[in-house]
């Protein structure tokens, strides 16, 4: 079990996403993130195991991109071969309750392409019976604005992975307490802080798509 995990964490880091993916050269032929997540659920791997695997390939990705070691081009791949294992994770995501507890809006703010936190955000907290409502990433504040317009009592949720994005959380924050004063806002996102959330008047800050959960029941409640 724990070489399927360690395999699958190399297919990250490397940008294997399947057997047909002639990327890296040095992996061809060899599965890639797409079968042996697969392989992984069928060997009964707790889908939380798998993702613990995933993150540990997209950390090392992200250490190596900062080391100047790799570029885009290679995030870009570890991007798209953790994509390819969330499509295999989705179904365990979202058996949550039936019954809706509200509406979550949530997008990565604008300038920023940062994906895969918010959506597996999105998958947690819609598997714990919110109805989410995904506006993907570069979202505008007027995006945002409009969406709360059309659901009122919603919950709004904002991810940045840039410290040049996250500024852009401010203004959106500012422009939703300012027209719907009741509208819960929470922020998260790697450079994002508790004190950061505080100085820009969100309503709370998590760290982890299950803090969000916590979090959302919470101002929910
Ligand atoms: Co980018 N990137 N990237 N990147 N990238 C980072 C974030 C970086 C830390 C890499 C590094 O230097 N070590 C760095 C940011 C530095 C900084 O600002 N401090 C960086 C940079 C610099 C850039 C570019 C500027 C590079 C360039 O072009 N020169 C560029 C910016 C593009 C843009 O957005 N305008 C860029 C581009 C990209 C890709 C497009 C190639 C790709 C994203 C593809 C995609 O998402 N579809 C990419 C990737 C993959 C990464 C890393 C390697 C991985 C990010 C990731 O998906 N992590 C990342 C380094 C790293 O994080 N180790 C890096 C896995 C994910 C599950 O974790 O997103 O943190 P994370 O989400 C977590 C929590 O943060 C939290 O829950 C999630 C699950 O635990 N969370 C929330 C997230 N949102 C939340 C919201 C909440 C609550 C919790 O409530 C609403």
């Amino acid at each position: 079990m724990e070489k399927l995990i360690e395999q699958l964490s190399i297919c990250i880091e490397s940008g294997k996403i399947n057997r047909n993916s002639g990327y890296p050269p040095q992996l061809k032929g060899q599965d890639g993130a797409d079968e042996i997540a697969r392989q992984a659920l069928e060997s009964g791997i707790k889908p939380s195991g798998i993702l613990e695997g995933c993150m540990a390939g997209m950390q090392r990705i992200g250490e190596r991109f900062g080391r100047n070691e790799v570029f885009v081009p290679e995030l870009l791949m570890a991007a798209k071969a953790m994509n390819t294992v969330m499509e295999h994770l989705k179904p365990y995501f979202q058996t949550g309750e039936v019954k809706r507890r509200g509406v979550f809006v949530v997008g990565t703010v604008a300038g920023d392409l940062h994906d895969i936190g918010k959506k597996l955000v999105a998958m947690v907290v819609e598997g714990n019976g919110w109805e989410v409502i995904d506006l993907g990433v570069d979202v505008s504040t007027e995006k945002f604005m409009e969406t709360v317009g059309q659901k009122p009592g919603c919950a709004v949720g904002l991810s940045a992975l840039l410290t040049t994005t996250m500024v852009n959380m401010e203004k959106t924050v500012k422009f939703i307490r300012d027209k719907y004063p009741q509208t819960k806002i929470l922020v998260g996102g790697a450079p994002v802080t508790l004190n950061y959330a505080n100085q820009i008047g969100a309503d709370g800050y998590a760290p982890d798509p299950q803090g969000a959960v916590h979090l959302l029941d919470r101002l929910a409640s």
